[in-house]
């Protein structure tokens, strides 16, 4: 029997070797990526503070998009079959960096053991064909009838998916069959694109073209995570590689790492055929793939996050006033002031999550543990190690969809949006998606009252 967990590695894997075919600027990417990571892990003792290098060197966010709440539900089958489950609502309908027709989940592992063994996450956008701002009622029901023609995910697939979820893996062969299978659904597809209709839903939104305006889906982008994203910034230009003009997220400062920080390129053309008006085919190319890499740190309670949000807000607004000013500059500066500057302060302000451990082999002094979290940390009672971000921010995920359109397309601002929040989503797919901060402050509490019983025990 081959355990969920190897399932989901392998289909990383195999994943990645396939993309690697496909894009060849990946493959630059991880080389790179490879290069930094190992130079990070020789010169910083503290390297493995946010996952083991293993983990880190194997680690990949995948990202794909797909038409209706059926197609949804279906890839939530799969991930379900690879032990992912839908975390997070991002509604990228209408960010000021650009809007795209979506609403996103991201289907990764939720058990901490889990993430050790394989942290593989899928960022999967929905498109939004009702929502009036992109698609009039016309485009809307052809877009509609195109999308219920096709099947993105063979019966075949589906089936071994079910029964490896029930079955938490599958038998040695049929796991080899499942992971061809759901490899090849995510390949690009060498069917010819139409390309009136391509055209028409790329005036409306690029996305929506490569959603729509195709047959089959296939994976967008896939990323590597790299330890210091700066040196790989450089590197990567180093070899002609032109990056998007900034790191996205947090600025690099002498803090602690948070969140998340990601940076893309655009890769090449690729050539794809077209059937056009006449029903003859003809060569093009289409540019809708890129390459993407992340580092990423700490992961911020509601508090937290709420602060960092303010800190961007500020952060545009003294650069939309002054727009000669170097971005990172202006960042780092506010960050200084307004953000707590260790991990130790991150966590006494109740700003980040982190995992609790007691300390052994304290002198036996006959004192009692105080009954606070910063006396406990304080007189070291207690160790506090960071909880990873495993999740993605809206505004960097808008502008690397943004990054990657040639033209904005059309949105018609006067209209209304159709109503969409995380639980319309969960009814989309068929199951919950979850809150990410429920899940952090989940694996804390349950470390705090651990490390906390194991305190007491000793001290009595
Ligand atoms: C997904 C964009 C979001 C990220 O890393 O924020 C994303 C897409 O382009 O389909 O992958
Ligand atoms: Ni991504």
């Amino acid at each position: 029997m081959v355990p969920t967990w190897q399932l989901r590695a392998a289909f990383a894997r195999r994943l990645s070797d396939m993309y690697g075919t496909e894009v060849p600027a990946y493959t630059t990417l991880l080389e790179v990526a490879g290069q930094v990571n190992d130079e990070v892990a020789a010169r910083d003792p503290d390297a493995g503070r946010f996952g083991s290098i293993a983990r880190v060197t194997a680690e990949r966010h995948g990202a794909i998009r797909v038409g209706t709440p059926e197609e949804l539900r279906q890839a939530a089958q799969i991930f379900a079959a690879l032990g992912m489950h839908p975390v997070g609502f991002y509604d990228l309908r209408d960010g000021d960096e650009g809007a795209v027709p979506v609403v996103s989940t991201a289907f990764r592992p939720t058990d901490p053991d889990e993430l050790d063994r394989n942290p593989f996450r899928v960022f999967t956008s929905l498109l939004t064909t009702s929502d009036r701002r992109f698609f009039d009622a016309g485009l809307e029901s052809r877009l509609d009838a195109f999308l219920a023609r096709r099947q993105l995910f063979p019966p075949e697939l589906l089936a071994l998916a079910e029964r490896a979820e029930e079955q938490a893996g599958l038998p040695e062969s049929e796991a080899e069959r499942f992971l061809a299978l759901a490899v090849a659904a995510f390949e690009l597809s060498p069917e010819p694109v139409d390309r009136a209709w391509y055209t028409e839903l790329e005036r409306v939104s690029a996305v929506a073209a490569d959603i729509g305006g195709v047959a089959a889906t296939h994976i967008n982008h896939l990323t590597p995570r790299v330890l210091d994203i700066d040196a790989l910034y450089r590197r990567m230009e180093e070899r002609g590689i032109t990056m998007i003009d900034r790191i996205q997220g947090p600025p690099r400062w002498a803090g602690p790492d948070v969140l998340l920080r990601q940076t893309s390129f655009r890769a090449l053309a690729e050539p794809r055929k077209f059937r056009e008006p006449d029903g003859s085919v003809t060569g093009g190319s289409l540019r809708v793939r890129f390459g993407e890499v992340e580092a990423r740190g700490i992961a911020l309670t509601r508090a937290g996050r709420a602060r960092y949000d303010g800190l961007m807000a500020e952060t545009d607004r003294l650069t939309g006033l002054r727009p000669d000013t170097d971005r990172q500059e202006v960042a780092r500066s506010l960050w200084q002031r307004g953000f707590p500057g260790t991990e130790h302060q991150l966590a006494v302000e109740h700003q980040a999550f982190f995992t609790y451990r007691p300390v052994t082999g304290r002198p036996r002094d006959g004192r009692r543990p105080p009954a606070d979290l910063t006396g406990l940390l304080t007189h070291g009672w207690l160790t506090a190690h960071p909880i990873v971000y495993e999740d993605f921010l809206p505004r960097s995920a808008a502008g690397i969809f943004r990054s990657n359109l040639t033209e904005d397309g059309t949105r018609d601002t006067e209209l209304a949006g159709t109503p969409f929040d995380a639980h319309r989503l969960s009814e989309a797919i068929g199951r919950p998606v979850l809150d990410p901060f429920g899940l952090y402050a989940e694996q804390q509490d349950r470390s705090l009252r651990q490390a906390l019983f194991t305190l007491g025990a000793c001290a009595a």
